[in-house]
């Protein structure tokens, strides 16, 4: 085993495959309708048959929940309805056992308004705790400046007893913390080392590029407030906080550390991943999953060249010291195969294994969203009463109470966009609530969970789910998939997307059809390696995938 593939060093990081859990919406143990940790522990065989190396699990921790768990009350508790410390430490071990690591979300730009600092804090100017959270007083009885929260409204919220303003980049309950304050960053190594202790291997970090904020606060300009992320991300002192935060909390431990790079460019990519600056091992940088996105953030439709373009140019940009992330969903994002595959009925399950095949032959590692290996499809959202995220809230209110445009209008970009089409319940039955639940479920299970389900898949060895297993195991048998060398073959074409792997050993050919209709192009020829039909014609058929050893 050599120590370096195609100039890369080899990181157990590199090699694996990441599979994410919404507890919330995974599985529900004891009735009340909402997933836990025991429900988690009952799955890990499931988990572990798709043999992915890494269970990341979004927030598990004390919350509110004003953004389900990403409003942390308290960073050393499990919250209540997911259980306890003995049912997190059992869910490790068991992980464990199974091979599996485990790491866990990171989410300190932000505390909840209910965390014991921020009640210190908000209580008078001269608490200790004051300086932990970012306050300034309001210029005539207007917020300090126009700084917009990603959740809609302005991120100022102005509070008694004091008067005072303090900064919110997210909802009214997530109060920023101040990272200049260097015991803010000192609590923070400090719970790090907590869960490092207990055994959690790495972190994925919440929007951890806005934790520096630009000094003095400037106004937004009109061009900068559609998109305010590529401000917040950009602060003077990200890097300095991420290199002592690797010092202090992270050295000595062997872990994996991915940053959500909300607003972060690729230019910007390096300066957060090359191996010789101590940052962090990967970040998820958003140019894919914002193809779909116009200027002001609404949907709009996305072109296969302009999507195989992002690809080319991340590996032109990152040499070998900087590693990527695939990724094509996640608990904010529509599901994979309703967004950039076809979810009719007679393409779910093809177009669902093309993504697979993408997601795990391209360079990078691979993050898998619970139910992507189901095929699982968005939510057939009729009316604004049926979602539960905060966020499609605060634009409903903003935008449709306010008469800016019609419910209709509304729901149509929500039905393309809403975070709450990955947040729906897992599917595991045909029977009552998918399984999910054996009460009530706290967000509606899709109601496709008749044909869709995880008991179903496990019994068809041609399910997605099967087809999941397949190719994570073809990517663990082929270096070439993991470190080898990318190069598009048809940029151009407007349905085909065609690429090669290629290490000193050996050349892989992914081809994959991106429409409905046959295409016919010219390939070089290899073996077969896997693919999402069950023989080989020339023409590549309705959302074929192939892949091929030259
Ligand atoms: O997300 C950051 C974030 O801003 C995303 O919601 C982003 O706006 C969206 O993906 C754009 O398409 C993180 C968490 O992942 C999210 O669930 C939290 O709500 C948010 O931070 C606040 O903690
Ligand atoms: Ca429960």
């Amino acid at each position: 085993m050599t120590d370096t593939i195609n100039g890369y060093a080899r990181r157990w990081w590199k090699e694996a495959v990441v599979y994410q859990i919404y507890p919330r919406a995974f599985k529900d143990s004891n009735g009340d309708g909402i997933g836990d940790l025991k429900g988690i522990l009952e799955q890990v065989p499931y988990i572990k048959g798709l043999g992915v190396d890494v269970v990341w699990l979004s927030p598990h921790f004390d919350s509110p929940n004003a953004d389900n768990g990403y409003d942390i009350r308290d960073y050393r508790q499990v919250m209540a309805e997911f259980g306890d410390m003995a049912d997190f430490d059992a869910l490790r071990e068991a992980l464990h056992a199974a091979g599996i690591k485990l790491i866990i979300d990171l989410v300190v730009n932000h505390s909840s308004d209910e965390h014991a600092w921020f009640v210190e804090s908000r209580s008078s100017r001269d608490n200790p705790y004051r300086d932990y959270y970012i306050w300034h007083p309001g210029t005539d009885g207007a917020p300090p400046n126009n700084f917009t929260s990603i959740f809609t409204g302005s991120a100022w919220q102005k509070d008694e007893p004091t008067g005072d303003y303090y900064l919110h980049l997210f909802a009214v309950k997530q109060p920023d913390l101040n990272w200049d304050n260097p015991k803010v960053r000192a609590e923070v190594h400090d719970l790090m080392r907590f869960w490092l202790d207990r055994g959690v291997d790495g972190f994925r970090m919440d929007v951890i590029p806005f934790i520096s904020k630009r000094p003095g606060l400037p106004d937004l300009t009109e061009a900068q407030r559609a998109k305010p992320q590529f401000v917040y991300s950009d602060g003077p002192r990200v890097h300095e906080y991420l290199q002592e935060m690797r010092r202090e909390a992270l050295a000595p431990y062997d872990t994996l550390t991915v940053g959500e790079a909300f607003g972060v460019t690729l230019d910007q990519t390096p300066l957060f991943v090359d191996d010789r600056r101590g940052e962090l091992d990967m970040i998820f940088q958003f140019d894919v999953v914002e193809i779909d996105r116009d200027a002001q953030g609404k949907w709009t439709p996305w072109r296969l060249q302009d999507f195989k373009a992002i690809f080319s140019r991340h590996d032109a940009a990152l040499d070998a010291h900087c590693w990527p992330t695939v990724f094509f969903s996640n608990h904010d994002n529509p599901r994979v195969v309703s967004r950039y595959g076809d979810d009719r009925p007679q393409w779910r399950e093809l177009s669902a294994k093309l993504m697979a095949t993408l997601l795990l032959t391209l360079k990078g590692t691979p993050f898998i969203y619970q139910g992507d290996e189901l095929a699982m499809t968005n939510y057939p959202f009729t009316d604004i009463s049926q979602f539960d995220d905060l966020w499609i809230k605060g634009q409903w209110r903003e935008e449709v109470e306010s008469g800016r445009i019609t419910a209709d209008a509304f729901l149509a970009n929500q039905m393309k966009i809403s975070r709450d089409h990955a947040r729906t319940p897992m599917q595991w039955t045909p029977g009552a609530n998918g399984g999910f639940t054996t009460g009530k479920p706290w967000l509606a299970v899709n109601p496709n969970t008749a044909a869709i389900n995880a008991e179903h898949a496990l019994t068809q060895t041609a399910s997605v789910y099967h087809y999941f297993a397949e190719m994570i195991a073809l990517r663990k048998t082929h270096a070439a998939l993991v470190y080898g060398d990318y190069r598009d073959l048809l940029p151009d074409h407007p349905q085909v997307f065609a690429f090669t792997r290629t290490t000193p050993d050996e050349t892989l050919l992914v081809a994959l059809n991106f429409s409905d209709t046959d295409v016919t192009v010219d390939l070089p020829h290899g073996i077969r390696m896997a693919g999402n039909y069950a023989d080989e014609r020339p023409a590549l058929r309705g959302w074929e995938a192939r892949v091929t050893r030259l």
